[in-house]
C-alpha cells in the first residue's frame, strides 16, 4: 500500500482535511470528502456503509424526473462499499487536496482494520479507483464486482457503470490482510445512449494500466493544476486550507474536457437543490474558472448557450423580446424552480423566485464578459458569446417601464435578498440590467466599427444558429438610452443606494438584533414581519459593488457597507464571502477577514447545518474571489485595457499572499506583499500596479 499513499504521510494542515468519523456527522463528512472528476462525484461514503446514504454518486449533466423539483441529478449507489462486518470501530478520513486522494483508516487497538484509498481520476474522467487493505477477519464475504449498471434519462442520455474487483490475500491467521483493488468506469452521455462496450474497453485499459499508474497520472494532473492555481497565505494556515479546499472542490465539480458543463448549486458533492443550476454558477464559480481553467469556464457558458432557445421562447411567451434565462435550470433549460415549499410550521408556501428573480439573465451576460476579460477569446465574443450578450440585453427594453418623466423602472422582481418579494426598482437588478445594456451596446459599436473598417459597410456577424447575431445601430442606441434612464436607487442625501423603492420606509430592524449571524431571519421573525422589515437575507446592494463596481454610484461603497451590513442576516451561504470581498476592496481588512472566516466555516464547520446535502459551491467560489480579487486586488483591467490589475489590501497577519492565474493564456504566479508584488511569468504580460502600467518580461520581477 505504501506505493499509493498520498502526500499526507505526515499530515500537512494546509493541504489535508482530516475528519474523524463522528456520530450524526456521516452525511456532512460525505460532502466534505467527496472526490469527483468533473463528470462523476463520489461522496465520502464509508466502505462499511450499510444505512442508505444520500446520493452516494451523482452524475453531472444528467437529470431525471423527480417529484416536487421537476428534475434532479441522476444518483447512483456507492461503488466503494465492501462487505465488512457490523462492529467496525469508527475511523478517520484524510482528504489530500494536493493529490486528490481520499484515505480512510480504521484501527482497533494497534491493528489497522481498514486502510483504504480512493480517487476519481483527473487524468481519465469517469474512471475511479478504490484500493483497500482490510483485516480479513473483518470481512463477512469475499469482495466482488457488481454487475453492470445502466440508467437512461428522458434526454436520451444515460450512464453505464462497469467495474472490476481484484482481491488477493497477504499473511495468514489473525493478522491476515485482504487487499482489494476496484476500478470502476462510469460512462456518461447526455444526449445519446451510453455504450457498455465502450465502457468495458475503457475499463480494460484502466485495469491494464493498474492502480499505481492510474494514481501517478492522476497526481500529475493535480500537480499541474496546483502549479497554476495554488493559493497560499503566509501567516494564515487556516485561510490557506480554506481556499485550497474551495479550489479543490470547484475544480473537481467542473470539467475541462466536456463541451458543456452543467454545474449545480452543490457541484458534484451532493444532491441538494436537485443539482439545479442557479446564478451561483455564473457569478461565483465561473470567475474562478475563467481565471485558472478557461476551458472549464467555456464549458459552463456552453451550458447556457445550448439552452438559449428555451430562454428565447420563454421571453416570447411572456410577450418580451430577447432571452430570459430561468432562475433554476436543469436538463432542457426550462424553468424548474419548485412552485412551493413547506415552512417550519408544515404550511405550504409559494416559491416566487422562478417567476420573479430575473437578474439571472444579466448574470449570464456578466459571465460571458468576465470569461472574455481573462481570455481575450475574441472569436467567442464575435460569435456565440456575443449572441448571449445581445439576446440578454434585448430582454430589458421589453421588460422595463418608462415613466412620464422618462425614467425607466423594472417592477415586480426579487433581488438577491429573497426575503422581499415583488419589489420595484431593486438596485441590484437594475444595475445589472444597465450593465448588460451598456456592454451589449459597446459590443455592437465595436463590431460595427471593425466591420466598417474591414469592408466599408456596417454589418455585424450573423449566422443561422447559436453563433450569429445582428443588431442595427438604432437598437443599440436605444439600449444606451434605456441604461441611462434606469433608476439606480442612489439617494443624494445619504450617498447610498436604496435597495428597492420603499425599502427605507420598512421597519428599521437590524439583523444583528436577532442574534449572532448567520441567522435564518425568516424562522425567527416569520415571513409576514420579515417582509415589512429592513432585515435582508444576503448581499444585495453590496453584491453590485462586487460585480459591477463601475455602475454603482460613485462614492457609495462605504455608505452602502455601513448601512446594509448590520441589516444582513447572511441567511444564504452566498453572503459572507461577498462581504469579505467588498470589505477588503474598501480597505476594511479586519472585518473582511472575519467575514472570510465565516464563509470558510459554512462548510468546514457545517455552520448552517446544510452541508449534508453537498458543499455550497457558490460559497467556495466566493472564498476564492474574496482572497484573489478582494484581498489580492487581482482582476482584469476594465474594458478596453489589456493589463492585469494588482492592488493588494492585506489584513494584519498576512505577510505574503501567493496565488496564480492565467492571464490571456499566460500562467502568472504572484507574490503579494504590502510593499510590492512579485510577478513571475513565462511570457511577457502587462500589469497595472498602483495605477501604473508595466510590462513584465519573463521570468518576472518585483514591482513596487
Ligand atoms: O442562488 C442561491 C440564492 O441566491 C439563495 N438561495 C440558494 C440559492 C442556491 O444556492
Amino acid at each position: 500500500m505504501d506505493a499509493v499513499r498520498p502526500g499526507c504521510g505526515t499530515v500537512d494542515e494546509t493541504w489535508c482535511l482530516v475528519v474523524e468519523d463522528g456520530e450524526d456527522l456521516d452525511r456532512v463528512i460525505e460532502s466534505l470528502t467527496c472526490v469527483a472528476d468533473g463528470v462523476v462525484g463520489t461522496r465520502g461514503v464509508r466502505e462499511e456503509q450499510r444505512d442508505p446514504a444520500i446520493a452516494p454518486v451523482v452524475v453531472s449533466g444528467l437529470y431525471e424526473p423527480a417529484t416536487g423539483v421537476g428534475e434532479q441529478l441522476v444518483q447512483l449507489p456507492s461503488w466503494c462499499v465492501l462487505p465488512l462486518g457490523p462492529d467496525l470501530p469508527r475511523g478517520r478520513h484524510v482528504l489530500d487536496l494536493r493529490s486528490g486522494v481520499l484515505v480512510r483508516q480504521v484501527s482497533s487497538g494497534d491493528r489497522v482494520v481498514v486502510d483504504a484509498l480512493r480517487f476519481a481520476s483527473a487524468a481519465r474522467p469517469g474512471v475511479s479507483v478504490l484500493r483497500a487493505a482490510v483485516a480479513t477477519s473483518a470481512l463477512v464475504a469475499p469482495p466482488a464486482s457488481r454487475p453492470a449498471l445502466l440508467r437512461r434519462t428522458p434526454s436520451g442520455g444515460g450512464v453505464v457503470a462497469v467495474e472490476t474487483t481484484g482481491v488477493h490475500g497477504l499473511g495468514e491467521g489473525d493478522g491476515a490482510t485482504t487487499v482489494v483493488e476496484r476500478v470502476v468506469v462510469h460512462q456518461v452521455e447526455t444526449r445519446r445512449a451510453p455504450s457498455e462496450a465502450y465502457a468495458r474497453a475503457r475499463l480494460a485499459a484502466a485495469v491494464g494500466a493498474g492502480p499505481d499508474r492510474l494514481l501517478e497520472e492522476h497526481r500529475r494532473v493535480w500537480a499541474r493544476r496546483w502549479e497554476v492555481a495554488d493559493v497560499e497565505v503566509d501567516g494564515d494556515p487556516e485561510a490557506t486550507l480554506a481556499v485550497r479546499f474551495a479550489l479543490f472542490h470547484l475544480l473537481s465539480s467542473t470539467s475541462t474536457r466536456r463541451a458543456e458543463s452543467a454545474v449545480g448549486a452543490r457541484g458534484l458533492t451532493g444532491p441538494a437543490y436537485a443539482g439545479h443550476v442557479f446564478w451561483d454558477t455564473e457569478v461565483f464559480a465561473l470567475p474562478v474558472l475563467a481565471a485558472i481553467e478557461p476551458a472549464a469556464a467555456r464549458a459552463v457558458l456552453e451550458y447556457r448557450l445550448r439552452r438559449l432557445a428555451p430562454a428565447l421562447a420563454r421571453a416570447a411567451a411572456e410577450g418580451r423580446r430577447g432571452a430570459r434565462f430561468p432562475w433554476e435550470s436543469a436538463g432542457d433549460g426550462t424553468d424548474v424552480t419548485p412552485r412551493s415549499g413547506v415552512d417550519q410550521h408544515g404550511h405550504q408556501v409559494p416559491i416566487l423566485t422562478g417567476d420573479l428573480e430575473e437578474h439571472v439573465t444579466a448574470d449570464v451576460a456578466w459571465a460571458v464578459w468576465r470569461y472574455v476579460a481573462w481570455t481575450r477569446d475574441d472569436a467567442f465574443l464575435a460569435g456565440p458569446g456575443g449572441r448571449l450578450l445581445v439576446e440578454t440585453a434585448r430582454y430589458w427594453p421589453s421588460r422595463a417601464r418608462v415613466d412620464e418623466a422618462g425614467r425607466a423602472h423594472i417592477d415586480g422582481v426579487i433581488g438577491p435578498d429573497e426575503y422581499h418579494e415583488r419589489v420595484d426598482d431593486d438596485a441590484f437588478t437594475n444595475l445589472m440590467a444597465r450593465w448588460n445594456l451598456r456592454r451589449a451596446a459597446e459590443l455592437v459599436a465595436a463590431t460595427t466599427g471593425r466591420d466598417e473598417r474591414r469592408r466599408g459597410a456596417p454589418t455585424a456577424p450573423t449566422g443561422p444558429t447559436g453563433g450569429g447575431w445582428r443588431v442595427d445601430g438604432d437598437e443599440a442606441a436605444a439600449w444606451t438610452r434605456l441604461a441611462d434612464a434606469l433608476i439606480d436607487g442612489v439617494d443624494p442625501s445619504t450617498g447610498r443606494h436604496e435597495q428597492f423603492a420603499g425599502y427605507d420606509r420598512l421597519e428599521p430592524l437590524l439583523a444583528t438584533s436577532l442574534g449572532p449571524v448567520p441567522v435564518a431571519a425568516d424562522l425567527v421573525l416569520g415571513r409576514q414581519r420579515l417582509e415589512h422589515s429592513q432585515v435582508i437575507k444576503q448581499a444585495d446592494v453590496v453584491m453590485a459593488h462586487m460585480l459591477v463596481p463601475d455602475e454603482a454610484g460613485p462614492g457609495s461603497l462605504a455608505a452602502d457597507l455601513d448601512y446594509y451590513l448590520p441589516r444582513t442576516a447572511h441567511g444564504s451561504s452566498l453572503s459572507p464571502a461577498v462581504h469579505a470581498y467588498v470589505l477588503a476592496r474598501a480597505g476594511r481588512t479586519a472585518d473582511a477577514l472575519a467575514m472570510l472566516r465565516l464563509a470558510a466555516a459554512i462548510d468546514l464547520e457545517d455552520l448552517t447545518e446544510t452541508t449534508a446535502g453537498g458543499l455550497h459551491l457558490a460559497n467556495l467560489g466566493g472564498i476564492w474571489q474574496a482572497v484573489v480579487h478582494g484581498f489580492g486586488g487581482v482582476l482584469p483591467g476594465s474594458a478596453g485595457h489589456d493589463e492585469l490589475v494588482i492592488d493588494p489590501h492585506l489584513p494584519d497577519g498576512w505577510d505574503e499572499l501567493r496565488l496564480g492565474v492565467r492571464w490571456r493564456g499566460v500562467p502568472v504566479r504572484l507574490r503579494l506583499r504590502r510593499d510590492g508584488a512579485h510577478v513571475a511569468c513565462p511570457a511577457p504580460v502587462v500589469v497595472a500596479v498602483a495605477g501604473g502600467r508595466q510590462r513584465i518580461e519573463p521570468p518576472g520581477r518585483w514591482v513596487r
